[in-house]
């Protein structure tokens, strides 16, 4: 496997966030992807977003399945942990390095092939037990690295590339998230970096297992006519819901903000997302609601997109286990084999 570092050099008087490191610091390999392949976007916004949240790189923990999209890691955060793990695998390797470590931003990475087809019960797993993770699904409809069979997230009655008519019902992975418990979810846009950015910040902010399908279109095999996960048709059929900003708990509350056609939504970190509507009115607090908003612009052939769901109290898989504040692989021996004595008082406690 080959890759092409980027040149080293920085500019003097290169811009820098409030640790002192430049965009370039946050960036990865040069991208060996398709020219024009959304997942280059999706990249490009995971970047934008560590680098505006000033996150030290080496506190983040990216992994990700096999695909196109899977390998998109290698592409952004040079300087963070990464592992690359089996196709579908992604989430059960995430959750064990969680539980190991719980002090760094989890960021799992996958496609709709990695997560919908032969990952789906990991993906569904990883969801229900609020994983502390920001989940992002770069989903194009194709298996796009073995070279664009249908994937289980393209629309019945959608052409491939060849003109064979897809006949089984997709799933929507927005839907399954809010289904299985997700306390933040959101559908985006690869070519709406203006929606994209925020959501990522927000989400990586969040506590919790935090979902993005992002729609990101593959120019080689899911980009021409009768396609439903292509450029033209998802910039035609997008019914943006809201428009975010992120706003840092660091940071004074400085955007103006006119009560009725914004709402502001508070995170746990003192963070805020300011949500202006632009499409119907949608509480965002509310999951029935949101699973409500979906069907019905799904029903008239639109594709919603922004934050549909976020829970204001959400809690992660180490509160619901109890587990210790301290994480696991920072104990010494005597923490982890604290001998028979303490086994002894554990095990009369269950009698
Ligand atoms: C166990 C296993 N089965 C099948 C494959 C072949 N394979 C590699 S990537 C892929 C699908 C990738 O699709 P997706 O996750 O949507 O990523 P994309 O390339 O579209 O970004 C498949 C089936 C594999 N690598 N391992
Ligand atoms: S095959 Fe498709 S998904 Fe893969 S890099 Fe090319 S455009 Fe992107
Ligand atoms: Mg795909």
């Amino acid at each position: 496997m080959t890759y092409l570092p980027k040149p080293k050099f920085k500019h003097p008087a290169i811009e820098t966030n409030d640790l002192g490191f430049s965009h370039r610091d946050y960036e990865g390999a040069i991208s060996t992807l398709c020219a024009g392949c959304g997942h280059d976007s999706i990249s490009a916004a995971i970047i934008r977003a560590c680098y505006e949240l000033s996150l030290p790189p080496h506190r983040i923990a990216k992994l990700s399945g096999i695909g196109c999209s899977s390998k998109t890691p290698t592409y952004f955060l040079g300087a963070s942990h990464g592992f690359n793990s089996v196709h579908g695998r992604m989430p059960s390797v995430l959750t064990g390095a969680n539980l190991a470590n719980r002090d760094l931003i989890y960021l799992g990475v996958s496609g709709d092939g990695d997560s919908a087809s032969i990952g789906f019960g990991q993906f569904a797993h990883s969801v229900r037990r609020g994983v502390n993770m920001l989940y992002i699904v770069e989903n194009n409809g194709v298996y796009g690295l073995t070279k664009g069979q249908f994937s289980a997230t393209s629309d019945k009655g959608s052409k491939s590339k060849r003109g064979v008519v897809n006949s089984d019902a997709p799933i929507d992975m927005v839907a399954m998230a809010l289904e299985l418990g997700a306390t933040f979810v959101a559908r985006s846009f690869s070519g709406d970096k203006t929606q994209l950015v925020p959501l990522i910040k927000a989400a990586m902010e969040h506590k919790g297992a935090a979902f993005i399908d992002c729609i990101s279109p593959c120019v080689a095999f899911n980009n021409h006519e009768g396609s439903t996960k292509s450029f033209d048709y998802v910039r035609s059929h997008n019914a943006a819901l809201n428009a975010l900003d992120f706003i840092t708990g660091r940071a004074p509350i400085t955007t103006d903000y006119e009560p009725g056609s914004a709402q502001m939504v508070k995170l746990h970190d003192g963070s805020s997302i300011r949500l202006r509507k632009i499409g119907e009115e949608h509480d965002v607090h509310d999951r029935d609601a949101a699973m409500a908003l979906l069907h019905k612009h799904k029903s008239k052939g639109e594709i919603a997109t922004g934050l549909l769901y976020i829970d204001p109290d959400p809690s992660d898989l180490h509160d619901h286990l109890g587990t210790a504040a301290k994480p696991l692989n920072q104990m010494n021996e005597p923490e982890l084999v604290p001998g028979s004595s303490m086994l002894e008082k554990l095990n009369a406690a269950l009698r």
